[in-house]
């Protein structure tokens, strides 16, 4: 076999090949069209077709896994925060809160609760944070945070068995809004029991005398005004879970 026999029966092969791959690549395209097929003659849960749900809640706890602990959220300069923060969300906000009675009601286990003052809360070492918050009606704005890491608070009050369940519950002092947060996130070192907005005591409204600052996931999760703070290795109820929202919504 001579240098142009061995180009010919290389040709030969290779169109072979293409051939091959084509027929692979038309089969495998029918396949997908079957599939998507079948995926939607499905039950729907949640109005997601069960196979595309079971695939989104692996996503969920899989990006969990590594999103939460691991990734920070993007922070900016203290001069690129907005002066005017916008005001959303008034549920469990009433006027039937007296302030100056405010005590963060802390339950280690069921019937086994402390109560932290504000100026406790304030003596512990401060965290600062400007971050883009998102809200997941499509707005979002960069805004400027103070208070203490929730994992230093949780170290200052020896809450260490309790930081081994899979999560933490809050709600307002009414208990009309309330949310349920995994471990990892609420761990997470951007996370804050905040009292602090542009170095100023937060506004009412904005949820005196604390709030919780969560820059790893969206607006819905910054609950407002807590008044009780628990563990559990279940799922804490949550406020927009409720309406249909993702229980993680993370960022
Ligand atoms: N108590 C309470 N906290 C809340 C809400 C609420 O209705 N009540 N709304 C949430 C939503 S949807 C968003 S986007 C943020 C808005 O925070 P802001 O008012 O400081 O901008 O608060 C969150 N925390
Ligand atoms: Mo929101």
């Amino acid at each position: 076999m001579d240098y142009k026999d061995e180009i010919l029966v290389s040709e030969k092969k290779l169109r072979k090949k293409t051939i091959i791959s084509f027929t692979v690549f038309i089969l495998l395209l029918i396949a997908a069209v079957f599939a998507l097929e079948k995926i939607h003659q499905q039950p729907k849960i949640a109005d997601v077709p069960k196979p595309l749900r079971t695939v989104l809640n692996f996503n969920e706890n899989f990006f969990s896994i590594f999103l939460s602990d691991n990734h920070l959220a993007k922070s900016y300069p203290v001069s690129e925060a907005v002066k005017n923060v916008r005001v959303n969300g008034n549920v469990g906000m009433e006027d039937d809160f007296d302030p100056s009675a405010w005590k963060l009601q802390v339950i280690r286990n069921p019937g086994d609760t402390f109560f932290v003052t504000l100026e406790e809360i304030k003596a512990l070492p401060k965290t600062e944070i400007v971050f883009d918050f998102k809200c997941i009606e499509g707005w979002s704005q960069v805004t400027h945070w103070g208070g203490v890491k929730f994992s230093d608070f949780a170290a200052k009050y020896n809450l260490n068995a309790q930081t081994q369940m899979k999560y933490v519950g809050l709600a307002t002092p009414n208990k009309k809004y309330y949310v349920g947060i995994d471990m990892p996130s609420i761990m997470h070192p951007q996370t804050i029991l905040c009292y602090e907005m542009n170095d100023k005591p937060l506004p009412m409204n904005q949820g005196y005398p604390l709030r919780l600052i969560i820059p790893v996931k969206y607006g819905i999760k910054h609950l407002k005004r807590i008044g009780t703070i628990f563990f559990s290795n279940e799922r804490p109820p949550d406020y927009w879970y409720e309406q249909g929202y993702d229980y993680y919504s993370g960022l």
